[in-house]
């Protein structure tokens, strides 16, 4: 079995992975991610016990029980860039053997679930609601660094995206991955559902316009009229497609759930998103225990 080197994976002194500062006795296999580090306390004050509380850089941990049911919360920071550290990350604390540097001959599936916010992109998608991201659709550009396919369904969803959008000119050639069968299946009452675009920034990627002019003025309303099948694009965040993509290609399930903050088409934005993301967190954590 190829020893993976120091250099590729890196193992501080207290034996934990580089950015995390997790070791692998400190992780759960249901992990919750948030993008704010502020978010992760907000998720662990609903354990019944904390067990280990860890952080580097933006990059916390806490791991705990509700009941007998070990969950992780770990918050990532924003941008796909930041999800290719944390799910790669994850995957080695699981997967590969920090004595002999080694991936595991068994493999472990985890289930990754976000809980993050969002911006609406349909007008029926009201400011405080929730959505479950039945797909990720990338308009950033980690995936194409890895080795990936799609399904057939994938494929045809991402052809007629790229015939819609006129996107593959301007933009870095979208990708698409669906979300974890096994998650997406208990989060249906109280939850929207939609494929999410998954934007490389927040303004000009999500087509917002403070003093610079946008190169693709249109792309906005073009993901909001997309249509295929009894499929449409719901919301756009910035995490959503590199957790799915990655996260699958690695065996694991992988879920994202949004507050909604934003209505773009409405151009409404949450009186009080701090109070829609704990009643995401409450409603959803309940959930999570369970599975
Ligand atoms: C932008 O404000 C951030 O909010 C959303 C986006 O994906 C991006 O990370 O998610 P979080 O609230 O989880 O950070
Ligand atoms: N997060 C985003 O990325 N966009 C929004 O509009 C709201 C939250």
């Amino acid at each position: 079995m190829q020893r993976i080197a120091e250099s590729e994976l890196i193992i501080n002194n207290r034996g934990a992975v580089y950015h995390l500062n997790v070791r692998p006795d400190e992780l759960a296999n249901t992990i919750i991610t948030v993008g704010d580090p502020d978010r992760v306390k907000e998720v662990s004050k609903h354990f019944d016990k904390v067990e280990h509380t860890l952080q580097h850089r933006e990059f916390i941990t806490h791991t705990g029980y509700i009941g007998k049911k070990r969950i992780s919360v770990v918050s990532t920071g924003i941008g796909p860039d930041n999800i290719d550290i944390v799910v790669n990350e994850l995957d080695a604390l699981v997967n590969i053997d920090f004595e002999t540097r080694t991936i595991k001959p068994n493999l472990t599936s985890l289930h990754l679930i976000r809980l993050g916010t969002s911006g609406a992109l349909q007008a029926n998608i009201p400011v405080d609601g929730f959505v479950v991201s039945t797909h990720g659709l990338g308009i950033d550009n980690l995936l194409h660094f890895y080795r990936h396919d799609n399904n057939e369904e994938e494929k045809q969803l991402l052809q007629a995206f790229i015939t819609h959008t006129q996107s593959q000119d301007s933009l870095s050639y979208p990708y698409i991955t669906g979300a974890g069968s096994q998650l997406l299946k208990h989060f249906v009452e109280g939850y929207h559902h939609g494929i999410t675009v998954t934007c490389p920034g927040f303004y000009g990627p999500q087509g917002r316009v403070l003093r610079l002019g946008l190169s693709n003025p249109a792309l906005i309303d073009r993901l909001t009229q997309f249509r295929f099948g009894q499929h449409s694009i719901t919301n756009f965040e910035m995490e959503t497609s590199a957790i799915y993509g990655l996260g699958k290609m690695m065996g694991h399930q992988c879920l994202s759930i949004s507050a909604i903050v934003a209505n773009r088409v409405k151009k409404e934005f949450s009186k009080d998103g701090g109070a829609a993301v704990e009643n995401l967190i409450k409603k959803s954590i309940e959930i999570i225990s369970k599975i």
